[in-house]
């Protein structure tokens, strides 16, 4: 049998298989048939299919996978849905959204090769990399999909935006498969994973990768394992009597504003980290500047070196030879013999975070990822281990708590009001609570005995959600966006109808 990851894209000609019974398919059902009749009020006919992709909230395993190292995420029921038709008549991409007002009608020309204009942001710049990503990979594979033509295009997104959920990649990855669909093609899985991740190029973001595969690759009732290069999904079921619930910390991370100095910067890091890390272990500095780039190629030398201690623990390398002082760049360049700004200088965005940036934490950098990707395996191991699901749970959640400390004093990446959202969880029964997703403001992922979740939002809404209610930052109404308790749900799928 074909491997999941293998497998194209699931086409339904029904909600079911997508969304389960209840209310969650009697939602969807409504959702569809608004777009459906918007469709009709805006572009004059019916859509000719639809294509959707969820969220997703990383259990474990954060800012690792550009580092090359497998990641723990589940899909979320929240999702984008496109629908789409071509239209042959008029070369022009017109993209529109049910929340006309926030998200006003998009056009740009149907050729794929054409620039996006980054210094002008559009949200419909995201279709557009899926667009142009499609363009490219079809052409790499020698399919023809003929002459470019029209695209009328609905979109609506329940995904919340900036809260660290991969808003942007249930977007990019449903417009991909939208436009894929309408040309009749269905790449595998992880071909699309990649495709969709590669294209946020377009757009001037970096991306490690997890969000486009989890949201591809999903399967309902299974968080996954992702591995990178080549990707790959390995089902993990979770322990019964446990679920995760989702809370926002009201701080919007603005990830592309704020990219030199956070996300792209980090990744500097911890591509310097890996270099000077592999010259220290012997390799020579050219040798190490061309071929090192992230420390999962360094790993190998790191545990020979912990093999002289009887460890295999790269951490040992780490503290002996990158020290915890942050670096100058000048302390980088004695030890590489060549400016960061001529070796670093084929990516732009890399150029941009060395403008801003006065200092290199390797040290610290290195340390969270390393010990990062092994609480990833360790939280596979409890899973697959013979512990009661109680034993299970309270490990799991170590690991969680663990892992939120590394993300906040080793990496840096958290604030103010994650802490606190993340104690409250804590002293809220929670069994762990951590960041999730790039962190410096969106979501925290509490993991809590399901005999306790009503409670416990309950306990969130009072302890942490009524003052800023009061102070007019969010609507009561609105709560059940911000704080909500989350099965892993189903991964990307086309609709015919
Ligand atoms: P979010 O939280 O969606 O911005 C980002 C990256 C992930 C991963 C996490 C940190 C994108 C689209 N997503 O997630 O690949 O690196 O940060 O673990 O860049």
């Amino acid at each position: 049998m074909a491997k999941h990851e293998e497998l194209p894209i699931p086409i339904n000609n029904n909600l079911e298989p997508v969304y389960g019974g209840g209310s969650a398919l009697e939602e969807a059902q409504l959702r569809f048939d608004n777009l459906k009749s918007k469709f009709v009020e805006i572009f004059g006919h019916h859509p000719q299919i639809f294509a959707r992709s969820p969220g997703r909230v990383n259990l474990i395993g954060e800012h690792i996978d550009y580092e090359g190292y497998s990641v723990l995420p589940m899909a979320i029921r929240q999702d984008t849905i496109v629908a789409i038709r071509k239209n042959e008549a008029e070369k022009v991409l017109k993209i529109a959204n049910v929340n006309g007002e926030k998200y006003s009608l998009c056009t740009y020309p149907a050729d794929p090769l054409q620039e996006i204009d980054l210094k002008n942001h559009k949200w419909g710049h995201y279709f557009i990399c899926g667009y142009k990503g499609f363009h490219d990979y079809a052409k790499l594979k020698g399919v023809n999909v003929g002459e470019p033509v029209g695209l009328e295009v609905l979109v609506d997104g329940t995904v919340p935006t900036g809260s660290g959920l991969s808003s942007s990649a249930a977007f990019v990855c449903s417009s991909t498969i939208a436009i894929m669909a309408a040309f009749d093609v269905n790449f595998p899985k992880k071909e699309l994973a990649q495709v969709t991740c590669d294209c946020e190029r377009h757009i001037g973001t970096q991306s490690g990768g997890m969000d486009q595969a989890i949201s591809v690759m999903a399967k309902t009732g299974f968080a996954e394992l992702i591995d990178f290069n080549p990707i790959r999904a390995t089902d993990v079921q979770l322990p019964a009597g446990g679920t995760f619930v989702i809370a926002h910390s009201l701080a919007e991370s603005q990830k592309a504003v704020t990219a030199a100095t956070n996300y792209n910067n980090r990744v500097v890091e911890c591509h310097l980290a890996s270099i000077v890390l592999a010259i220290k272990l012997g390799m020579d500095p050219k040798e190490a500047i061309s071929k090192v780039s992230t420390l999962s190629d360094v790993e190998g030398l790191c545990v020979s070196f912990a093999g002289i201690y009887n460890s295999s623990d790269p951490v040992l390398a780490v503290k002996e030879y990158l020290k915890e002082e942050p670096y100058t760049a000048e302390e980088i360049e004695a030890v590489t013999g060549e400016k960061l700004t001529s070796f670093l200088n084929n990516n732009a965005a890399y150029l941009e975070v060395l403008k801003v940036a006065k200092q290199y934490k390797l040290h610290q950098r290195a340390a969270h990822v390393y010990s990062e990707a092994k609480r990833v395996h360790a939280f596979k191991d409890v899973v697959s281990s013979n512990l009661s699901d109680e034993d299970m749970l309270k490990k799991l959640g170590d690991l969680m708590n663990e892992s939120h400390h590394s993300c906040s004093v080793l990496y840096e990446c958290s604030c103010p009001e994650l802490e606190e959202l993340v104690n409250i969880c804590r002293n809220n029964g929670a069994l762990g609570a951590r960041l999730t997703g790039a962190g410096w403001g969106g979501c925290a992922v509490a993991l809590v005995k399901e005999s306790i979740v009503p409670q416990f939002i309950l306990n969130l809404k009072e302890c942490f959600y009524q003052s800023r209610i009061d102070k007019g930052v969010i609507k009561k109404n609105d709560l059940g966006l911000y704080v909500f308790a989350s099965k892993p749900s189903s991964g990307a799928a086309i609709f015919k109808f």
